[in-house]
């Protein structure tokens, strides 16, 4: 990975084919300046764009969060145009929403504002026993503007986002954040334990085809843009697509023959 990035850390792990960013801004809670969102969306592009990266992990630095929203010190001197012109942190929309690769949000701490809407950017979220999600944005005279009321509707259900944003209050913890959907697991034991499941589960996708990870990550993705009908002809489109694939041929025979696939994985 580039080492040119002065906002987050970004490494390889199991053979490159697990790659882990970590915001490092610890001293104001990883509070995600344009600068932050501006080298996530490039490391995000870079380990996209390695064919050996098959899946990649999101997280904070430090124990208190994994982003406790934008930088507000950068915001406060906005002005309309510049907010609506210069695209504030759009870059990330951008860089996620193309980005065919898992992303993992290891969301350790609070989650707020941004830092909320980026973890729902992700597509998983695992929660540590100390998560806190959260869209606070009202109490700072601003609204959600990464997402937020789009993505949480969909995670929460109507009344429970509506609450959370209106009210800028009435945060959500770890175990409600898997009651509510919003989050897959919750993992216990700290920080280090946190990124050991999110690693645990990024060599599992890692282990299988990467254009069939790829093709189901577009095809759930899908359910949120289209109505049902189009997006199972999409699914379909998809799964008719994978018998193309060596690795179809290889999975189905190896289940056959009582063996584990060994999967070409490009
Ligand atoms: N921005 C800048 N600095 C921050 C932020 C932030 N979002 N959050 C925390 N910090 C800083 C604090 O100022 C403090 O700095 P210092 O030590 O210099 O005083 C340091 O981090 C530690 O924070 P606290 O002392 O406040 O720590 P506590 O443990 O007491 O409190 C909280 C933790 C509850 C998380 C508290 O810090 C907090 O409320 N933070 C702000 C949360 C928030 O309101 N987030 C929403 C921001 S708005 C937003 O995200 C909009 C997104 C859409 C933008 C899209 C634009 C187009």
């Amino acid at each position: 990975v580039s080492n040119l990035y002065e906002t987050i850390l970004a490494e390889i792990v199991d053979d490159g084919r697990v790659g882990i960013i970590t915001i490092n801004r610890p001293e104001v809670l990883n509070a995600l300046s344009t600068q932050v969102m501006d080298e996530l969306a490039d490391v995000l592009q870079e380990l996209d764009a390695d064919p050996r990266v098959k899946a990649i992990i999101l997280t904070g630095s430090g124990k208190k969060a994994f982003a406790a929203g934008a930088d507000i010190k950068e915001m406060r001197d906005q002005e309309f145009v510049t907010a609506y012109l210069g695209r504030l942190l759009s870059g990330y929309e951008r860089a996620t929403s193309e980005c065919r690769t898992p992303i993992i949000a290891a969301v350790n701490g609070y989650a707020l504002g941004g830092g909320c809407e980026l973890a729902m950017m992700c597509d998983i979220i695992l929660a540590g026993e100390n998560a806190v999600f959260g869209q606070p944005e009202t109490n700072l005279g601003v609204i959600p503007g990464m997402g937020g009321t789009q993505r949480l509707i969909r995670a929460v259900g109507k009344s429970r986002a509506m609450e959370m944003i209106l009210s800028g209050a009435h945060f959500i913890d770890a175990e409600e954040a898997v009651s509510r959907g919003l989050a897959s697991r919750v993992i216990t034991g700290g920080p280090e334990k946190l990124i050991e499941a999110a690693i645990d589960l990024a060599k599992q996708i890692a282990r299988l085809s990467g254009p069939v990870v790829a093709m189901a990550k577009e095809a759930v993705n899908s359910a949120n843009d289209l109505g049902l009908s189009e997006g199972v002809k999409k699914e379909n489109l998809f799964f008719s697509a994978c018998f193309g694939l060596y690795d179809q041929k290889e999975g189905m025979s190896a289940f056959l023959e009582k063996r584990k696939a060994r999967f070409e994985n490009r």
